[in-house]
């Protein structure tokens, strides 16, 4: 019987460093975004960023949530998992903990992340496994046809909310830093170049990283392209001084880009891979043996 292997189309364990390019990083597979969505600038950054990195597509898994931005995963060549609405953290922290030796990169929207995903942020945060984690923050649902966000604003007029809902807004990255998050940025589709020196930086971070990225939807808020001339860098990166970042961001007007704050007082050394059977597990769980 010929034995039936299956290769994924990118298994370049042995590239040397820095051959890799953004191009290995595509799945072949077309994103059926709409045209000027601002997710295509996010994923040309992500892809850019993994070239930079350096470790080749069937190293990395990419986690994702539902949504339009959540189907980022089937646009590169990574290991993917498009999951359940609000729950990619959980199933990206069982990713890391499985396999701590892979590169784990959680992505999606604002609706999946801050509403029905809301409280694995937070505990994501406190938790600080060393992963990325990606928001594309268009403030608005886009997929399922505009609904408001935890980050809309409260006024935003809409057929579906007309008037605006009236609700406060909350700054994921005021939020992220209460949490206990110890690599807090934010980045702009646009800027899909400067995105990419900090999704490497996020990589890089031996905890969870977090960055929001703004994103603009064209198909419900074509406002946000004035985005663009709203976005400025953030004054400074602020380390370890956590009331300091906290009234960096509350001072902030909500468009500073770069990396808003790094913690390294409370890191632990990162714990050294640890592969375990099923076996193994079961016998943990074995009542009277
Ligand atoms: C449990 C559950 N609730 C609601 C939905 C419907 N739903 C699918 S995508 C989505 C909104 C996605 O918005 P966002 O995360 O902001 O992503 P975008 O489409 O704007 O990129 C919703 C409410 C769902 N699939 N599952
Ligand atoms: S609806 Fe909005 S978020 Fe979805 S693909 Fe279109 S522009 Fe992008």
């Amino acid at each position: 019987m010929t034995e039936n292997i299956v290769t994924a189309p990118n298994m370049l364990a042995d590239a040397p460093p820095g051959t890799l390019s953004a191009r290995d990083f595509h799945s072949g597979a077309t994103p059926i975004w709409c045209p000027g969505c601002g997710d295509y600038g996010v994923l040309s950054a992500l892809e850019d960023a993994l070239a930079t990195y350096g470790r080749p597509p069937h190293e990395v898994v990419l986690v994702s949530g539902i949504g339009c931005s959540s189907r980022l995963p089937a646009y590169t060549s990574c290991y993917g998992f498009h999951g359940v609405h609000g729950r990619a953290l959980p199933f990206a922290a069982g990713v890391k903990l499985a396999r701590p030796d892979l590169e784990v990169i959680a992505v999606g929207g604002d609706g999946d992340g801050y509403s029905i995903g809301g409280n694995h942020f937070i505990h994501a945060c406190r938790r600080d496994l060393d992963m990325v984690y990606l928001v594309m923050d268009n403030r608005v649902y886009g997929m399922t046809k505009g609904q408001p966000s935890p980050t809309t604003e409260p006024d935003w007029d809409s057929d579906i909310a007309p008037g605006g809902i009236g609700l406060r807004p909350f700054d994921p990255l005021a939020l992220a830093l209460a949490a206990g998050a110890t690599f807090v940025a934010r980045g702009f589709s646009a800027q899909p170049h400067d995105l990419a020196t900090v999704i490497v930086e996020a990589i890089r971070w031996p905890g969870f990283a977090f960055i929001e990225v703004l994103s603009p939807c064209v198909a419900f808020r074509r406002e946000e392209f004035d985005w663009k001339a709203s976005v400025h860098p953030v004054k400074q990166t602020i380390e370890n001084d956590r009331a300091a970042a906290h009234a960096a961001i509350l001072a902030d007007d909500g468009f500073g880009l770069g990396v808003v704050f790094r913690d390294y007082r409370r890191l632990k050394p990162a714990p050294e891979p640890q592969r375990v059977t099923l076996a193994e597990i079961e016998s943990e769980f074995r009542i009277g043996a």
